[in-house]
């Protein structure tokens, strides 16, 4: 029987924070106490002076993903050997449906490529060609197999986009499972004028792409999505959220008792549109969707936390490089003389736990009780995975960090394990890093050192997802 003990740290939950050892068995947590006493065979962790927290949920990553013409250059070996140092234990990866195919051949492409996977993984549906085939299919991925959470994109035509009636009708469906609609709430009419004009107008560097993708826009669509859910009858949750015309929408059907949820990441609290005045093509490496947002949007979303409007800080972990060493399919390279031609996307996975906690918990802004919840909990609730991931308690899975508050430390990309070439936050000092993570009681990370091994992480089959007010 593997059995592992933590002795000594400072258990922090959404609710908790207290002193006392952890005493792991065949994966799950089995006892919570003070000095507990254990027999030779088990392999003992002394966690005094850090923190103890529930391995981190990341709800929102795109490995090994066909992304138009381009592809994310994470495989989920290297992708998730980065989410584990950084102190992520499980991640809903998106799988997607094709055109003239069922999303039920998605989710067995999907499940070719996680089974690589070295930390515990999860997939949302992605729906782009609603026929009523289709749609029977919602069921089964929902009865069977365990994939209870669907995206739609109101962005990119003729990629991903689907119209408001594909919406309504997937909404309904997933409603009749316990589903989950995740939405890309953008107008991607409007921004595809816009694209066309600017590039036809010779604006083709980078930092036209945020111009051509004004904040209203994703204002409206968001409005347009809540109504179309409120009729629906069926929980939204808006992925990286990043405008406060936004913000104000889920915030008013909150008010209403509508199940609205919304989720923000990383970029949007940390950095500013001075990055896309970067010289040369450099600003390409900030070309993700939504763009970068002016630091009124910044505030506006540091309140979002703080009220519970905004539930979930994810990364969207789409990776492409810079520089094309791995060729131009995984590279930002392919816009260098059109930034409509840039794949959108960035890294993220490597760094949510320590630039949150150092930016949010060190700064004030968020308690470390919360840091856990916008890390680790809820995102666990909202898609259906607690107790079982999310928390530290008797019973569910021993997925635990041991985070160092006080280290000090510089972010450097050359140091990551994703293979990607950049970091959003390259040469930010921060305090605060992980020391240690544990899948189902084993060590995976520690320090530096990489235990972990390929094929190790175990698909989650989702239960029914939950309301967060
Ligand atoms: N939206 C995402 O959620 N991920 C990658 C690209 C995009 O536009
Ligand atoms: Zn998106
Ligand atoms: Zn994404």
């Amino acid at each position: 029987m593997a059995a592992t003990l933590i002795k000594n740290g400072r258990i922090v939950t959404a609710v908790d924070d207290y002193i006392a050892d952890i005493l792991a068995e065949d994966g799950r947590i089995r006892t919570i106490g003070r000095d507990l006493q254990v027999g030779a065979h088990v392999e003992i962790h002394d966690a005094s002076g850090l923190l103890v927290m529930p391995g981190g949920v990341d709800v929102h990553t795109h490995l090994d993903w066909e992304f138009g013409v381009s592809k994310t250059v994470d495989s989920f070996v290297s992708g998730t050997t980065a989410a584990a140092f950084g102190g992520t234990t499980t991640l809903i990866d998106f799988a997607n449906q094709t055109r003239g195919q069922s999303p039920l051949a998605g989710i067995e492409d999907w499940h070719g490529r996680a089974k690589t996977a070295c930390i515990d993984v999860g997939a949302h549906m992605i729906m782009l060609d609603v026929t009523d085939q289709a749609l029977a299919d919602m069921k089964i991925l929902m009865a069977r197999e365990g994939v209870t959470s669907f995206k739609l994109f109101t962005a990119y035509p003729g990629v991903l986009q689907v119209d408001d009636g594909a919406i309504f009708k997937t909404m309904r469906m997933a409603g009749t499972g316990g589903g989950m609609v995740c939405v890309h709430a953008e107008n991607g009419g409007v921004i595809d004028v816009l694209v066309k004009e600017a590039v036809a107008a010779g604006r083709t560097g980078p930092k036209y792409h945020a111009l051509t993708r004004p904040t209203i826009m994703e204002g409206e669509a968001t409005h347009r999505v809540i109504c179309i859910a409120e009729l629906a009858e069926v929980p939204v949750y808006f992925v990286h959220l990043s405008a406060q015309e936004a913000l104000k929408s889920v915030s008013e059907a909150r008010d209403r008792g509508i199940p609205v949820h919304a989720e923000t990441c990383p970029h949007y609290l940390f950095l500013g549109p001075e990055e896309y005045d970067r010289p040369g093509f450099e600003s390409a490496k900030y070309v993700m969707t939504p763009p970068i947002r002016g630091r009124e949007h910044q505030q506006a979303l540091w309140r979002g936390l703080k009220n519970s409007d905004l539930q979930v800080i994810s990364t969207d972990h789409c990776p492409f490089c810079f520089s094309d060493k791995f060729g131009l399919k995984v590279s930002k390279q392919q816009g260098k003389d059109d930034f409509s031609k840039i794949p959108n996307g960035a890294p993220g996975l490597e760094t949510r736990l320590p630039v949150v906690f150092d930016g949010g918990v060190r700064k004030q802004k968020l308690s470390l009780n919360r840091f856990v919840d916008l890390m680790s909990t809820t995102p666990a609730k909202l898609f259906g995975l607690f107790p079982k991931k999310g928390t530290i308690a008797v019973g569910s899975d021993a997925d635990i960090v041991l985070f160092d508050p006080e280290e000090k430390w510089t972010v450097r990309a050359a140091e990551h394990h994703s293979r990607i070439d950049y970091s959003l936050f390259e040469g930010r000092e921060l305090t605060g890093r992980v020391r240690k993570v544990f899948l189902r009681g084993q060590c995976i990370v520690d320090g530096q050192k990489w235990l972990g091994r390929e094929g190790m992480g175990q698909f989650q089959k989702r239960g029914a997802s939950g309301t967060v007010f």
